[in-house]
């Protein structure tokens, strides 16, 4: 029989987790709060860790909340969340949640990503910071609806133009289709759009939805690329971790794509909380060393993060 003999993981949950936590709120500030999850993590040019988290408030309207690290692993939340746009398009187009925040940095400055819900359905809002992410400057919303799970690639096309991974969402697949690729000469409009990775490719482990999580990585053997996948099932919707490797010329073909999740909900953190079977990941980093940090959510409740090594997930796309 031909199948993955799999007799490792190739990523390890920190010993820390969660991270970060409604707890974390009690503790640094006094504050409290429902659900911290799903956030960014960046490592800036000057070696310090910046997370944009994810917070529901107890009515779980959404807060970006920022906080800040030397290792990555142990966060110090600001005293105050992030000031965010208050005009009226703002309101309407977040009425129910903003969420899902992806930080890439190009053109010396982060720009950051937010799927917004509300009454246009889902649209990503464009923010850029040139402070460090001390603050955010909404830029503009980059789709009509409905789209989302938007990444930027971090360097631009052979020809000049801005790369995003994206997730458009195609009613006749149930809403939850593939994962595709858009180009840009401005950052705000987008086109010459290519299918990259279908659900139909992976089957079970993903047969249920895709979407791109964090920011491409290039590596010798091509974009490294981290998804999450779902998979539906009597009771639950399985929300798990795969990892693919994009050709470096033309990122929309898929060189290796690993068979099987790279991390699924196990731990009680990710099997019990607000949503149940849930690993949800919106930031890796990679240390100089080789060093892997996937930064995730933990069923829609808590921070978590898995560490690993790049030459174990790029083996993993090539031979699971
Ligand atoms: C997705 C997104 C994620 C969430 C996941 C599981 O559709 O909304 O933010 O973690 O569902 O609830």
């Amino acid at each position: 029989m031909n199948y993955a003999k799999i007799d490792r993981a190739v990523l390890t949950r920190h010993p820390s987790n969660p991270v970060l936590s409604a707890e974390h709120f009690q503790q640094q500030l006094g504050i409290k709060m429902r659900a911290v999850y799903n956030s960014a993590a960046i490592k800036l040019q000057n070696g310090k860790y910046v997370m944009l988290c994810r917070t529901n408030q107890l009515n779980h309207l959404t807060l970006l909340w920022g906080a800040d690290s030397d290792d990555g692993v142990n966060w110090q939340l600001r005293p105050e969340p992030f000031a965010m746009p208050e005009d009226d398009l703002w309101k309407r187009v977040t009425r129910s949640v903003y969420y899902d925040p992806r930080i890439t940095y190009i053109d010396g400055q982060y720009v950051v990503l937010i799927a917004c819900e509300g009454d246009q359905n889902c649209r990503v809002a464009m923010f850029r910071s040139t402070d460090d992410l001390q603050s955010l400057q909404f830029i503009n919303y980059i789709n009509a609806p409905d789209n989302r799970n938007m990444v930027i690639f971090p360097e631009k096309s052979a020809d000049g133009r801005y790369l995003r991974l994206e997730r458009p969402s195609i009613p006749a697949q149930g809403g939850k289709g593939s994962i595709w690729l858009s180009h840009s000469p401005d950052l705000i409009h987008w086109g010459d759009s290519y299918e990259v990775l279908k659900t139909s490719q992976l089957w079970n482990f993903a047969i249920s939805g895709l979407g791109p999580s964090t920011v491409p990585y290039k590596t010798s053997e091509g974009w490294l690329i981290i998804f999450h996948a779902i998979m539906n099932n009597c009771t639950t919707r399985e929300y798990s971790v795969g990892a693919a490797l994009l050709d470096l010329e033309k990122p929309w073909i898929v060189r290796h794509v690993a068979k099987h999740p790279i991390l699924f909900p196990e731990a009680p953190y990710e099997m019990q909380g607000l949503v149940e079977h849930v690993c949800f990941p919106c930031a890796k980093i990679v240390e100089p060393n080789g060093e892997v940090k996937i930064y995730y959510g933990g069923a829609d409740t808590v921070q978590c993060v898995a560490m690993g090594k790049l030459d174990d997930i790029i083996h993993a796309c090539k031979h699971w």
